[in-house]
């Protein structure tokens, strides 16, 4: 019997797909959509017969973009932060709290009170959030357990959220966060027993797909960090780095020699770890709520990152503490008002640089054996996404192929 599908019709395409001009842009396109993956796309004059007979939906003229990846969040978490944010108001410093055992610790504290089903339940009505807004692949983050019994429990309750929705989750072992109170002072040895006993456990359940780390003064040193990433690596598992975000310990140089899909936040990055990251292909990831709600000044070097041909996404760093950002589309904004990054690089920052900084090739531009997993705007120009904030122009969201049944074009559709 003859392959089939359907074809989505009367629509523009940003496909980020090399070759096209800015936003790999078609006019008039068509996509062609079969088995969950993209058969065909292009312009519909150019449709192929074979696709004829195919069912066809139209779209009236709308946008199509990939389905977006927000590829750093830590959404997964007890309590949140609210009272502290209150004191920050009130002329406490982020580092201040951090020190007098506030910030991270209040959630980690939360976090081993919780139970399974309460991180789950919590953590979906925020990943509804950025399904809301077209998110089809959600990276998700351990580290506000830092015991091998709630780092696991964290994990397992992100793979949950895969699992009840139509979304990829992909999830980091953060186990070095920060320092928990049972190793205080003990750094080394609580990396050690990272080493020897947590990441062993997750990684025997399948539980991490990647191994993160934070890299810092009020966190990790680089040589920490190192040790953790050779065992991450005699694993088998990719890493990644919060590096260079409060100061600058050579952080996103470290992450580039073991090949690090990304080196995220990076405001004090340093030409050194620009030209480290250049050469090992390590994604950027610039996370513009962080830096909006800690009131950052310094900014990342995004001139110079650009001028590099360093990969530069952008996520949310949905957390309770040092980003409660939980839309996709406000970070869109961000970039564009604080970091000055461009619409385009926006829209790229958040689908084909995110799947790159997740090492998923299979996704994240428009084009052919890709995943069907798609976001149609009633918006015409992609300059809309970083222009407003605070409205969503979602229209419909196909996941592998699949409509979301809750959107205005899945109801019709579906
Ligand atoms: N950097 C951050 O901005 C978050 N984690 C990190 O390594 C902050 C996490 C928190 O404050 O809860
Ligand atoms: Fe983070």
């Amino acid at each position: 019997m003859a392959e089939t599908g359907f074809v989505l019709e009367n629509a523009r395409l940003a496909t980020l797909a090399d070759g096209f001009g800015a936003y790999g842009l078609v006019d008039e396109g068509a996509i062609a959509v079969s088995a969950g993956h993209i058969a065909w796309s292009g312009a519909r004059d150019a449709l192929p017969h074979a696709y004829a007979d195919w069912s066809r939906f139209d779209l009236g003229g709308r946008l199509i973009t990939p389905g977006l990846i927000d590829c750093h969040t830590h959404l997964v978490f007890g309590g949140d932060r609210a009272r502290e944010f209150e004191m920050r108001l009130n002329g406490a410093s982020y580092e201040e709290i951090a020190r007098a055992g506030g910030g991270i610790m209040s959630s980690v504290t939360a976090t081993r009170a919780a139970s399974e089903d309460e991180l789950f339940a919590s953590g979906l009505r925020y990943a509804d959030a950025l399904i809301g807004e077209g998110v089809t692949t959600l990276e998700i983050k351990s580290g506000y357990g830092l015991d091998k019994q709630s780092e696991m429990k964290m994990l397992r309750a992100a793979r949950r959220i895969g699992d009840a929705r139509d979304i990829t989750v992909k999830t980091s072992f953060l186990g070095a966060h920060a320092l928990p109170p049972e190793f205080k002072d003990r750094a080394d040895a609580y990396i050690e027993h990272l080493i020897e006993e947590v990441l062993p456990a997750v990684q025997m359940e399948g539980l991490a797909d990647a191994v993160d780390g934070f890299c810092e003064g009020i966190a990790f040193t680089p040589g920490q960090i190192g040790r953790l990433f050779d065992k991450a690596k005699s694993l088998g598992l990719p890493v990644k780095l919060h590096a260079e975000q409060l100061s600058n310990l050579g952080g996103a140089a470290l992450a580039a020699s073991y090949g690090a899909l990304s080196a995220d936040h990076l405001e004090y990055l340093d030409a050194d770890g620009i030209a480290a990251m250049a050469k090992s292909g390590t994604v950027a990831v610039l996370l513009p709520g962080a830096f909006y709600h800690l009131r950052e000044t310094k900014l990342p070097p995004v001139a110079e990152l650009r001028e590099a041909g360093v990969p530069i996404a952008i996520a949310t760093d949905a957390n309770p503490g040092s980003s409660p950002t939980f839309s996709l589309l406000a970070i869109f904004n961000m970039a564009a008002t604080l970091f000055r990054m461009t619409p385009e690089e926006a829209l790229r920052g958040a689908t084909a640089h995110a799947a790159r900084a997740l090492g998923l090739e299979d996704r994240g531009v428009i084009a052919p054996g890709k995943r069907a997993d798609l976001a149609v705007w009633d918006i015409e120009t992609p300059a809309e996404f970083s222009y407003r904030l605070g409205f969503n122009p979602l229209a419909g969201r196909l996941y592998e192929g699949k409509w979301d049944a809750n959107s205005e074009l899945g109801a019709r559709f579906g």
